[in-house]
This record gives structure tokens, sequence and C-alpha cells, in this order.
């Protein structure tokens, strides 16, 4: 099909799409514009299977998440890192942020341990993200270091550990407060950290009241304000290697969270397989303000596959837009799959992301709640049924052309060329 004629089917089915939910009373130009807006935090970690940029480092514990598979092409430097990220922001429509990792600092030829780095470290990523207008957002690498290999930091027993990484914590904090005044646009600064056990601990107790300590000591930093740097805690079922017992678990940061006025954050690959996460967004937002999700995906035991458009996604997002919640919470990608092109792995994971946004905005909330309001529960099953079979697919499409970018899957198309031209040459 040629770019023109593909142009004019996009808009003649949208135009029939935008009659179809017109009458169940959605607008749909409105919920592009909207999906637009929502910003979406792009992990910069699955360009390079979340390796990091120090020296590489022989047997470091891999904090509890790996990234498994060998195909090319993976980036192996921040150079490389960024001429990823420049293609998948032209492939992605809408508004994008850029995640960090404390462990993507480019110190140059001197290797500058984790309790030292500082916002000149990050000058070009900096530079990268007021190139492209965007604002970043920031996570200290709390994993993959010979003080995590016990599997305790924060929390661990071993005062001097602990305190290496309370340091990493502050500094991050300030490196995040440098990119909010930089950029002008808060950072929102995520913590998580691998501590626990494989198999049942005799003591679950201590490790959780220094879990507590610890993160007060990282928090209570005069020169670091709210307003720039805003902070979430995640917490976890269960990793690799910390099966039995972790430290920060859901209970936990919700309520550390809760008394101490930080951002819960919750992944959708951190929970009991039937556990809805979407059910906890109104649960949650009646007593914090905002919060941080990681769209991923669980797949057995492995809680990062890349994001598809599957219920879990889709719930999650159409629960917010049921209950106006897109400005309160902060949405990011978290997965890492080394067995695909990666940089397709973005933009499915993202388009994915943003499509279950548009899904959400599209949803006939209101005529499904008069329904139940009136005691009709067949008529609300049955108008949900329906609404999986709305013809959305023209809408993201006219989306994508909105946002000038390629509809469809033919972004593919720019995937292969860059494969061709660029990845195929990194051995
Ligand atoms: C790990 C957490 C965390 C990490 C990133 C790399 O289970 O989900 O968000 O994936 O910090
Ligand atoms: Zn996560």
């Amino acid at each position: 099909m040629n770019p023109s004629a593909s142009r004019q089917s996009i808009t003649a089915a949208y135009r029939l799409a935008r009659a179809a939910f017109a009458e169940q009373g959605v607008d749909t130009d409105l919920a592009i514009k909207r999906a637009l807006a929502v910003p979406i935090s792009l992990h910069c970690w699955q360009a390079d299977d979340v390796r990091g940029l120090e020296t590489p480092r022989e047997g470091l514990a891999g904090g509890g998440i790996m990234a498994t598979g060998g195909y090319p092409g993976r980036a192996r430097n921040g150079d490389e890192m960024r001429a990823d990220l420049d293609l998948v922001l032209k492939l992605l429509p809408g508004t994008q942020r850029l995640n960090l990792h404390a462990f993507y600092a480019e110190t140059g030829r001197k290797a500058v341990d984790r309790d030292a780095i500082t916002p000149a470290h990050f000058s070009g990523w900096l530079d990268w993200a007021r190139g492209h207008r965007v604002g970043l957002d920031f996570n200290p690498t709390y994993f993959a270091h010979p003080l995590a290999n016990a599997g305790f930091t924060l929390s661990s027993p071993d005062r001097k550990v602990r305190q290496f990484w309370i340091d990493h914590g502050r500094a991050c904090r300030r490196i995040a407060q440098h990119f909010s005044k930089q950029l002008g646009s808060p950072c929102l600064i995520n913590h998580w950290i691998p501590d626990g056990t494989k198999d049942q601990p005799a003591d679950r107790w201590s490790p959780r009241a220094r879990l507590v300590e610890s993160l007060d000591a990282i928090l209570a930093d005069p020169k670091v304000s709210r307003r720039h740097c805003v902070d979430a805690v995640e917490g976890k079922l269960f990793g690799l290697g910390s099966e039995d017992y972790v430290v920060g678990s859901h209970e936990f940061y919700y309520a550390y969270a809760q008394s101490r006025q930080v951002v819960p954050c919750l992944d959708l690959g951190h929970y009991h397989p039937t556990e809805s996460v979407a059910d906890k967004v109104s649960a949650l937002l009646q007593f914090h303000p905002r919060l941080l999700l990681h769209t991923s995906r669980p797949v057995r035991w492995d809680s990062d596959h890349v994001v598809i458009l599957d219920d879990a996604v889709r719930a999650l997002f159409t629960e917010i837009a049921r209950g106006g919640a897109f400005n309160r919470v902060a949405v990011a990608l978290d997965f890492f799959d080394a067995s695909i092109n990666r940089i397709a792995a973005y933009v499915i994971g993202a388009r994915a992301t943003r499509q279950a946004i548009l899904l959400g905005l599209l949803d006939p909330s209101k005529q499904l709640k008069a329904a139940d309001a009136a005691g009709r529960g067949h008529e609300r099953l049955a108008l949900m049924e329906q609404a999986k079979a709305m013809p959305w697919g023209a809408v993201w499409d006219m989306l994508c052309v909105r946002a000038g970018t390629p509809p469809a899957a033919t972004w593919l198309a720019d995937v292969a060329r860059y494969e061709e031209k660029v990845l195929s040459k990194r051995r």
C-alpha cells in the first residue's frame, strides 16, 4: 500500500469508528488528545539488558532480576543507547520521558563508586533529554555490585554496607533534583532494593526495621526539595533468589509511603498471578495522593517480559480512566528481553501501554455506570462485552497519524533498516 492510500483508508476507517463511539457517548477526538498527553517514562535498561555502564565486574549477583537471550545488537555504551533511543522516540506517538538507572553514570576513564556519583556523570543524558525535550526520571541502582552480593543492601546487618547504600540513595536524590531543575520537570526517583532470602529466615523483623531507618536517612536531606525530587518505593512478592522473603514487601511499602508521604510504585509483574493490580488503584488512591505504575508482564517466575496489550494492562488503564485519575498516576515501563530486537521490544511495550491508555479513555464508562446504578447488571455486562468489539484500531491509527508516527506495524520497516545499518555491526 502506498502511504497516501493508507492515509486515506485510515481517515475513512476513523470516520466510521468515530461515529460508532459517538453512539456510545465517547468522543474519540478528545480521547486521542488525552491519550497522547499522558507521559510514559521509557526505561533506558531495555537497550543493554540491564548491564549498566560501569566497568564490568565478575561474579555479581543479579539482584533478583535477569535478562535472558542473545539477540545481536545490544547497546554497549551510552552513545549507542542514546542512538537507539533516538529511533525509539521517532516510532512512539505521544509524550515520553526517559527513566535512567544510576549505573548508567558516565564517569569516563575514572571508576567512580555509586556512593560518589554526581550530576556531572549524567551530563550526556541530560543533553540528550534537553535535545529531545523529554523529562528525566531516575533510579538508584541497589544491585549488581559487590556490596549487594550478600543479598542485603539498605537492610543489611552490616552497618558499613548499609551506609554505602544510604550514601548512594542520597547521591541519587541530588542527581534527581539536578535533572528537575535543569529540565523544569520534577524527577520521579524510584527506590527498589533486591533484599531478601531464598529460604525462610528466622528473623523477618530486623531487616525491615533497618530498612525503615535507612530509607528515613536517605529522605532526610535538607539540600533536596520534594518539589524537585519525587520519591517512590517499589515492593515485590518475590524475586529470583528471594523466593521466600522480600524485605520490601507490598505491605511494607504501602505503609512506609503513607507515613513518609512518598509514592508507592506498583509493578504489574510483582504480584500473585491471580491478584488484580487494577483493583488496587481505587483502594490506594483513597489514601495516597499519587501512584507510580511500572508496566511489565509476568510469565511464570519472570516479572519482566515485554508489555503486550493483555488483560492486566487494559484493566489497569481502564480503571484509571473510570476514576478520572490520569493526573494522579505516573506511568513507566519496566521490562527487558534480550532474545528479540531491543528497539522493537521498546516500541511494542510502549505502544501497548499507550494503546491501553487510549482504550481506557474510549471506555463507555457513563453508560456502564448508569446500567450498574440502575441495577441492570446484565446490561452492564453486555455493554462491556460490546466495548471489546468496537473499532478502536482505527482510532489508534489516527492517533499515530496525528502524532506524526508510523501507524499499525509499519514501524517494523524502520526497525529492519536500523538493524541492518547499525545493530548488525555491533559485535
Ligand atoms: C525489579 C523492579 C525494578 C527493576 C528496575 C531495573 O523487580 O521491578 O523496577 O526492574 O529497577
Ligand atoms: Zn519495576
